[in-house]
């Protein structure tokens, strides 16, 4: 297994996040991938490369032209509002709900901030820019080292992406890597691509981005929605329009709902999976499924990880993990590594 990472993920860091009236500290920190590095280095799985940066136009596959440049301009148009903005992290404060406008882009900053995020849990930093394009770096090229023969690979990343959309950000997430690894198989001449979703939150950025398209599939196990964020997307309802209808399967789960009914989500989810027959599977890999998370309440254990990783084996994919969310630093990397070291061995 190759695992892409690049260190200068390490630049974003948020101070804190907004939740119910109060600044809490952030889930989302560098530690995170730390915790999965180490447990790499221990276990030995493969080689780590640092992933070439890809162009912009590769983004743009995904994302528009003007949320990409608001984001690669966001943190210097922060600044300019107040030179004391340094060392605060920018939040937005306004959205354009429903009847308001987001098609005129407003000058005001503040104002983009709210055009182009979906809540306020989401700090945008000084290094949020160059985090977030290196870990889309790492998911394009893990896709690619699929197209050239590879059977699995592992984008160790952060800020996470499932919940960013083509022109949004959101639930820590500002570049949607596991699509841009998809189209960027798609590109390269795979005919059809299918993304599952393992994250505890739904994958509504991805699900948004696809929704339109039969060449994706898209598969989500999560918290149903209407307990859990991101609330607005995620229900079981949600089948795909136009070409894409059939092309999008939501299995939601109740709070508190054991290991076996997730396992059993997983298996209506391989059986759709196989009936698509695709020619690369993306797993958007958030282990915050796992009992110890502090944002969750599924039931996982470290060991059901491998099996995990088994069952997706038995896919025979040529497999493209991304990391996304999981917030049980200490347990993080044994988790996220019995998934791919349950893939390897199963392969
Ligand atoms: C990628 C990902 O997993 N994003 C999740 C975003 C969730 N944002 C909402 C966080 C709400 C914090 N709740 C704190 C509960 C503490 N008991
Ligand atoms: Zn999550």
């Amino acid at each position: 297994m190759l695992t892409f990472y690049n260190e200068l993920h390490a630049q974003h860091r948020g101070r804190h996040e907004f939740f119910r009236g109060e600044l809490k500290p952030c889930f989302e920190k560098p530690e995170r991938v730390d915790s999965v590095l180490a447990e790499l280095g221990r276990r030995g799985l493969g080689r780590i490369v640092t992933p070439q940066g890809v162009p912009l136009m590769s983004l743009e596959r995904i994302h528009t032209p003007r949320y990409l440049h608001f984001l690669r301009h966001a943190w210097a148009d922060w600044l300019a509002l107040d030179p004391a903005n340094a060392d605060k992290d920018a939040f937005p404060a306004v959205w354009p709900v429903r009847s308001l406008r987001s098609d005129i882009e407003p000058d005001n900053f503040c104002a983009k901030l709210g055009l182009y995020s979906m809540d306020s849990g989401t700090p945008l930093t000084a290094g949020t820019w160059t985090a977030a394009k290196t870990g889309a770096d790492c998911a394009v090229n893990a896709a690619h080292a699929l197209r050239l023969g590879e059977r699995g690979a592992f984008v160790l990343s952060r800020p996470p992406g499932h919940h960013a959309g083509a022109d949004f950000y959101g639930g820590y997430c500002f570049l949607n890597n596991a699509a841009l690894a998809a189209q960027h198989m798609l590109d390269d001449g795979a005919r059809r691509v299918a993304i599952l979703d393992l994250d505890y939150h739904h994958g509504n950025g991805t699900q948004s981005i696809f929704y339109h398209r039969n060449d994706v599939l898209f598969i989500s196990i999560h918290a149903d929605p209407r307990y859990e964020y991101p609330f607005y997307l995620g229900h079981a309802d949600e089948k795909g329009v136009g070409a894409g209808q059939g092309c999008n399967l939501n299995l939601p789960l109740p709070a508190g709902s054991s290991a076996a009914s997730w396992f059993s989500a997983l298996e209506t989810a391989c059986i759709r999976l196989g009936s698509f027959a695709p020619d690369a599977l993306v797993v958007s890999l958030g282990v915050d499924t796992f009992a110890g998370d502090p944002l969750s309440r599924f039931a996982l254990q470290s060991a059901d990880y491998l099996r995990i990783g088994e069952r997706l084996a038995y896919l025979n994919l040529p497999t493209a993990f991304i990391f996304e969310g999981g917030y049980a630093v200490k347990e993080l990397g044994t988790n996220v590594v019995n998934v791919l070291e349950g893939y390897e061995t199963a392969l």
